[in-house]
């Protein structure tokens, strides 16, 4: 009997090497590969159920109606797995997150991942984890790597067919024990989204190409610094990274600036710790909010310094997650 209804949840994931920019606007086709980590405390949990009644698909985010644009992107979305199936069903979508939508925490990412995942289930496709995230990559970027629990490498691709355009695992999270502390600076929904972002970047910024050409570098040594649980060469490269991907998107026209007044304060102060000696690096996603990556034994006193910076409304503490799982389902 097929399933009729099924429960599926992803984990965020943050980028140690960033994405930014396109080869393909259609089929979502990166210009340049990245590296991310998975965080078990931040997830998107989908339920989807084919209703025979209807006739477009509907969805509910975080208890409410979706907004029509919300709607309209994953309604595209549904329609390539009513394409891949052959099936015609709609369905209701009732989707929660556990932390703040839109505000630069890659809601996107866990959300597109365990809706190609529950939606694969309910269209009776057998798919295997690489045309999950390559599925989950049409939803949105960074969702091909919330396919995949612990260390994530999202592989460019060359083909324009996008097939080879898949996150595999560099390692699962057992590899090595790592904490990422979320300062959250602002929960307001950011002003321009990721993917209007890096279409004003590539085509206004003059840095858009030295960023695509020097993105293979960052990869490789991440890859290898991940492998050889360099702690030191992991930070100092994301940090590199981060800010590249800042300057990038500081430099198109008009000029984007995802951060706040409390964003450089909690910087300086990750910077500060290390000069104290505490082994702590920052990252930050397109939004306000700073991920401070440190290891286990780190972790209270780092939090402990970065609350009491004005402007932090709050840390998340989150060790690294596994992969994006069916967690019921109803024939
Ligand atoms: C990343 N970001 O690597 C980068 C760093 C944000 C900053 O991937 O257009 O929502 O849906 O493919 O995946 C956010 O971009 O963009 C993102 P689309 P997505 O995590």
């Amino acid at each position: 009997m097929n399933v009729t209804k099924t429960t599926a949840l992803a984990h965020s994931n943050i980028a140690l090497v960033k994405y930014w920019g396109k080869r393909n606007t259609q089929l979502n086709l990166p210009a340049v590969g990245s590296i991310s980590i998975n965080l078990e405390n931040l997830h998107t949990t989908t339920s989807i159920e084919v209703k025979e009644h209807l006739k477009s698909d509907e969805l509910f985010l975080n208890g409410n109606p979706a907004k029509k644009h919300e709607s309209e992107r994953v309604r595209s979305f549904m329609d390539l797995l009513r394409k891949k199936s052959g099936n015609k069903i709609f369905t209701e979508i009732i989707s929660h997150n556990n932390f703040p939508t839109s505000a630069g925490l890659a809601s996107s990412a866990s959300a597109f991942a365990a809706l190609s995942l529950a939606a694969s289930c309910v269209f009776g496709l057998q798919s295997s984890k690489e045309e999950l995230s390559e599925l989950a990559r049409q939803g949105s970027g960074s969702a091909a790597r919330s396919i995949y629990g612990g260390f994530v490498e999202m592989k460019k691709g060359s083909r324009h067919d996008g097939i080879d355009a898949v996150a595999i695992q560099l390692a699962p999270k057992e590899h090595w024990e790592l904490r990422l502390l979320i300062a959250i600076t602002s929960e307001s929904k950011k002003e321009t989204g990721s993917t209007d972002g890096m279409k004003l970047s590539e085509k206004t910024s003059p840095y858009y190409k030295g960023w695509v050409k020097s993105s293979t570098p960052d990869i490789d040594e991440m890859r290898s610094a991940i492998y050889n649980k360099d702690f030191q060469k992991l930070g100092e490269l994301a940090e590199f990274s981060c800010l590249k991907m800042h300057g990038l998107v500081m430099s198109s026209r008009p000029g984007l600036l995802y951060w706040n007044g409390t964003t450089i304060e909690v910087i300086h102060a990750i910077k500060e710790l290390r000069r104290r000696g505490t082994a702590v690096y920052f990252t930050i996603d397109a939004g306000p909010q700073v991920k401070a990556i440190c290891l286990p034994k780190d972790t209270i006193q780092i939090k402990k310094e970065l609350e009491q910076i004005p402007g932090v409304k709050k840390i998340i503490e989150t060790p690294l997650g596994g992969d994006a799982r069916i967690i019921g389902g109803e024939s």
